[in-house]
């Protein structure tokens, strides 16, 4: 059977449309495929909740492939370790301390393969612009491809509805700042706006990740290092364990209250 080009088209099209068609309205739309938003794609996922990722970039996993100045290892400590265990990822206790690394490729690959297995969906290419809101609440995102943005081209974007939005875009913390230009939006923070990060103190930095993570503006959860950078937290630099455990926390925060939902 000869291949036909106009077939492979099709399939193309009609799947995609398919795809994005029925994630047009989710329970949960994560934003950045880092290891904080993809952790919490998996375990949101793994609960039984719809769930869909936009990533601006070509490629998932963020700032994990790079590990520590592009040695493409990175480090977590004992809790993050269990996380990585979990997802089947191999891990090496560093010198009998409670430091373990664990190859930066292997964790950005298992972290995607395990979000996708339990369900989630994760759309690339595609990045946040701007957020849906009604009576002062966060309803949706505002999506376009990321290479209008590049072009410059003005090209309109279209939306989707989703019960809660994840900010997940690490040191940028795209969502809310578009947030805080266009609605004025007052955020949970001393200041009502996003602080910034402060410069590298891993073990605070680490500690700060977890608690931060949480509720910022009704409909919107902040998780990773946009948690450190809206809270004025400190970064940490190349450990990553925080960023697994605030990926898995941001999920059981929204699992509960879409639980009392239904
Ligand atoms: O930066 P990133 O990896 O976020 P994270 O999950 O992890 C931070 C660590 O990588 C590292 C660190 C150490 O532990 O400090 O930096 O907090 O991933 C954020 C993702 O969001 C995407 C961006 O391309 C990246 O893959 N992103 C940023 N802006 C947008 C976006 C946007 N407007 N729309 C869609 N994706």
């Amino acid at each position: 059977m000869g291949l036909d080009e106009l077939k492979i088209s099709r399939a193309i099209i009609e799947r995609f449309f398919h795809k994005l068609t029925e994630y047009l309205e989710t329970d949960v739309a994560i934003v950045g495929a880092g290891p904080s938003g993809l952790m919490a794609a998996y375990k949101l996922a793994k609960e039984g909740f719809k769930v869909a990722v936009f990533e601006r970039r070509m490629s998932i996993g963020g700032g994990i492939w790079g590990g520590g100045m592009m040695f493409n290892e990175i480090v977590v400590q004992e809790e993050g370790a269990r996380l990585l265990k979990e997802i089947g990822v191999k891990i090496h206790q560093w010198n009998g301390q409670p430091y373990y690394t664990a190859d930066a490729v292997e964790v950005a690959c298992l972290l995607a393969a395990k979000a996708l297995e339990a369900g989630a969906k994760i759309f690339n290419l595609i990045m946040v612009e701007d957020v849906m809101v009604r009576e002062e609440r966060v309803v949706g995102l505002v999506l376009n491809w990321t290479a209008t943005e590049m072009s410059g081209l003005h090209v309109d974007p279209l939306a989707l509805r989703a019960k809660y939005v994840v900010e997940a875009t690490g040191h940028e913390t795209a969502v809310l700042n578009v947030m805080q230009k266009k609605l004025g939006a007052k955020l949970k923070t001393e200041t009502g706006l996003v602080i910034g990060e402060k410069s590298m103190w891993a073990e605070v930095a680490e500690t700060l990740t977890v608690n931060y993570t949480q509720e910022v503006y009704p409909g919107v959860f902040v998780t990773g290092m946009a948690a450190n950078a809206t809270f004025g937290a400190y970064r940490m630099g190349p450990i990553f364990g925080g960023m697994l455990l605030s990926g898995e926390r941001v999920a059981q925060l929204i699992a509960e209250r879409l639980k009392k939902e239904i």
